[in-house]
């Protein structure tokens, strides 16, 4: 995908890079238009929060980057958002992390389902998941529920990046350890989450990499990173930060 000209000195850089990500995303047909709204949204809330990783967030991936490790089947689950703006960040976490990569989406189509699942091997995904469909996420309508039985269905692990709050919920009620990324530490994903890493997805999924590869071969300090990260405290400091209030 080719990003638009944009000069580096430009002090909304990052900001205008993911806008034509997300556009080159629609017009690709990996994205929804609705994906333009929640880029939108996610952009508010960036800003608010000063386009930075506040260090709850960065407690939050380390954590993540703990359960992804620790899990006996983790899946990072991929929406045409995330598609458009960090298709190769992701494959590199699966990697780093033995986990499963699914395409999994809220506006259902088989064309964008292949599209994304394309776009995710030509950034080097050797196997994507979510195109046979076979199992189903109790208490959500059919097209919406539509999983692998061996992929988001058998995994006790799940990161779920950008997602709707219906299935971020659905998903914790069956069990499963749920990590999300999401700008808006308000919404019900980032409430029901296990681990809410309340960051752009664009900076959150590199440093989830870099703290996994830190972690690795070392359980006391995988523990370690889970223990210490308080959920509650988390959202409430993001919050806080939102407000235009201190950040610890
Ligand atoms: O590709 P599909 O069909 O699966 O649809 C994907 C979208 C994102 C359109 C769909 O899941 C949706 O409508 O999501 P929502 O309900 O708009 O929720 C998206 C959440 O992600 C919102 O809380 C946004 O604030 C947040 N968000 C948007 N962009 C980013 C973000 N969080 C982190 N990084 C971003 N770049």
């Amino acid at each position: 995908m080719t990003d638009v000209d944009v000069p580096e000195s430009h002090p909304r850089y990052e900001s205008l890079l993911t806008r034509h990500r997300i556009e080159a995303g629609v017009e690709k047909g990996i994205t929804s238009k609705q994906g333009l709204i929640a880029q939108g949204r996610g952009e508010a809330y960036d800003y608010l929060l000063g386009e930075r990783t506040i260090p709850t967030a960065d407690a939050a991936a380390r954590a993540a980057a703990a359960h992804l490790l620790r899990a006996d089947h983790a899946v990072l689950s991929i929406n045409g958002n995330v598609a458009a703006l960090v298709p190769g960040e992701m494959v590199e976490l699966a990697e780093a992390t033995g986990a499963d990569l699914e395409v999994n989406l809220f506006n259902r189509t088989e064309a964008r389902m292949e599209a994304i699942a394309d776009h995710l091997r030509e950034h080097g995904a050797e196997d994507v998941k979510g195109l046979t469909a076979d199992g189903r996420i109790s208490g959500l309508d059919h097209e919406r529920a539509k999983v692998d039985a061996d992929g988001i269905g058998d995994a006790d692990v799940v990161l779920v990046p950008l997602e709707d709050g219906d299935r971020a919920e659905a998903l914790a009620e069956m069990g499963k350890t749920e990590l999300v990324v999401d700008l808006n530490p308000l919404s019900r994903s980032a409430q029901t989450a296990t681990v809410p890493i309340v960051d752009n997805i664009i900076r959150a999924i590199p440093n989830v990499t870099e703290h996994a590869r830190d972690l690795e071969g070392d359980p006391e300090a995988q523990q370690q990173a889970i223990d210490e990260f308080d959920a509650e405290a988390a959202l409430d400091a993001a919050e806080r930060a939102i407000r235009g209030g201190d950040i610890e």
